[in-house]
């Protein structure tokens, strides 16, 4: 049976696609599942842009909690310092990523960010949700949350390894439970979509566990670096509680509600799996507590590994995405995540897969796809290929037959690549399998290495000069959609190949292709 597909973004108002990654720790510099993160939310973006879909991208980094201040304090900074030194990395990292996000949020803007919070936390106080209570509790700084003792393994915090801290406080608590009923009910529905489905039945089980009310505050005497509690003076708003409200100050809750209007709903927050229960519960419960719509869709991605396990400063074996942007560039970088790494599932990056898939798909796959091709259309044609009756030849398929192999004539190139190649890679797309959509693509590159290994043009152009351009012009139309495929994941190498191959591939009458020599190879090949 086929699964009804969730409608994200459906909106009476038509409104722009307004998607958001989490907001980073500014406890250290950026690190790979944070470079991966923004990759996959900004392809998502460009893809959402080039299928005419106005689009509103934001991200940012959160600055507050004992986290971050015992990390300045060893670093001999203040706060605000060391935070804006941190968050300088992260705004750097995007810039060398490409990342097309229209703004960028900081936790310790006071004046993007706290009049918002402050502005909802009073909301939740209108709606009576908020009230003072004394607790004792286990409290794990790395996960910035209290953990029960249920969660504990031999007495640590699996997600950290460490031991939490007891914490016995007065704090502020926000009536979560009020919500497990309503919440299960919309994550069920769909009307707040939890992807992948594995994600959505982690959750309803979490919900259906029972909730607990939970800790919105810190005192201000224990933690000092956060957005202050409205009308008490004593207390600092729960870092989480903080930093989930940048998905609505980042777009004008609080200063400019004009803009809020014409944006909230998200339509998708993007984040990783440990997060989970964050965005998925206390999230849109603080948003029902203050009369707010929810976001449509939470997708929720795996995680990195390093050569199959966590990454750790201890095991040493942490990747550092600077290293690999400097090396291979931006867009080598994006490739790699976006094709290799499935996005509902955790992924291995080690060097040799990056650079197998490197060489692989883009070196001797597209790049010499192009080179030779270029360079044929150079020497035969001078760079212009007209076309004569490019249907005529068609991909030629060979088949497994009980006879043995057997060719058969396939279908012609255009035909394929608008009935195959293009609907399929739109369906990935639309489910956010990026990695199966780039397989499809690609799929597409060794079939037209097959095509030429099949007519060899360096041959036919002996004797049939027609013929011969009629096989480049199937190439070179071949090449320029595997050049709008790949926007979305390489802007650049798009570009590039539109400014390669210009010549119209929308017309309904097949157009002539001219074509610019290549001054070096699009992709050089990694030797190690
Ligand atoms: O959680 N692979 O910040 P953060 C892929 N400030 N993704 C990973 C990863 C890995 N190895 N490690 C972490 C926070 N991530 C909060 C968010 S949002 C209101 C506040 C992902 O810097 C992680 O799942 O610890 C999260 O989505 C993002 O990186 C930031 O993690």
């Amino acid at each position: 049976m086929k699964k009804e597909k969730p409608s994200i973004g459906a909106d009476s108002r038509n409104k722009p696609f307004y998607l958001t990654t989490s907001i980073a720790y500014t406890n250290a510099k950026p690190h790979v599942g944070h470079a991966y993160e923004a990759v996959l939310a900004d392809i998502i973006a460009r893809d959402k842009r080039a299928t005419g879909q106005e689009v509103f991208f934001l991200t940012g980094t959160d600055e507050h909690g004992s986290k971050i201040l015992r990390k300045a304090k060893e670093e001999g900074m203040s706060a605000q310092a060391f935070v804006n030194q941190i968050s300088e990395f992260f705004k750097v990292l995007y810039g060398k990523l490409l990342i097309s996000n229209d703004d960028f949020i900081r936790t310790s803007d006071k004046e993007k960010h706290w009049p918002g919070a402050q502005k909802l936390w009073e909301k939740l106080v209108a709606s009576g949700d908020l009230y003072k209570k004394n607790y004792k509790g286990f409290y794990c700084v790395g996960c910035e949350g209290f953990i029960t003792e249920k969660e504990l393994v031999n007495g640590l915090c699996v997600l950290h390894g460490k031991a939490p801290e007891v914490v016995e406080e007065e704090n502020y608590f926000f009536r979560l439970s009020k919500y497990a009923k309503i919440l299960e009910e919309k994550i069920l529905s769909n009307e707040l979509t939890v992807l992948p489905e594995v994600r959505k039945n982690e959750i309803i089980s979490f919900i259906q566990e029972g909730l607990e009310d939970i800790s919105f505050s810190r005192p201000e005497a224990s933690v000092p670096w956060g957005v202050p509690v409205p009308n008490d003076k004593t207390h600092m708003m729960y870092v989480w509680c903080d930093a989930l409200s940048n998905y609505i100050t980042g777009v004008g809750y609080g200063r400019n509600e004009e803009q809020f209007n014409s944006l909230w709903p998200a339509d998708m927050h993007i984040i990783g799996k440990d997060i989970l229960r964050f965005h998925a519960v206390f999230w849109p419960a603080m948003l029902l507590s203050a009369e707010l719509p929810l976001p449509k869709s939470v997708l929720v991605h795996g995680f990195i590994l390093s050569d199959g396990k966590k990454m750790s400063k201890s095991l040493g074996n942490v990747i550092d995405p600077e290293e690999y942007i400097n090396e291979y560039g931006a867009e080598a970088f994006r490739f790699f995540v976006a094709k290799e790494i499935p996005p509902f599932e955790d992924g291995d990056f080690t060097k040799q897969k990056f650079i197998d898939s490197y060489n692989g798909n883009l070196a001797n796959g597209l790049g010499n796809l192009l080179s030779r091709t270029v360079a044929m259309a150079e020497k035969y044609f001078d760079g212009n290929i007209t076309p004569h009756s490019p249907e005529s030849v068609p991909f030629v398929k060979k088949l497994k037959s009980p006879t043995g192999d057997q060719e058969i004539e396939g279908y012609g190139v255009s035909y394929t690549i608008e009935q195959e190649i293009i609907p399929k890679y739109r369906e990935c797309m639309d489910e956010y399998r990026i990695h199966h959509a780039l397989d499809n693509v690609f799929v597409l590159v060794k079939e037209l290495d097959g095509y030429i290994a099949n007519y060899e043009p360096f041959k036919l152009i002996k004797t049939d000069k027609d013929k011969t351009e009629d096989v480049l012009w199937n190439v070179l139309l071949g090449l320029r959609t595997v050049g709008e495929l790949i926007r979305p994941v390489m802007p650049e190498t798009s570009a590039l190949i539109e400014d390669i191959i210009t010549g119209d591939i929308k017309s309904a009458e097949p157009s002539s292709f001219s074509v610019k020599p290549l001054e070096k190879p699009l992709f050089a090949r990694i030797t190690s």
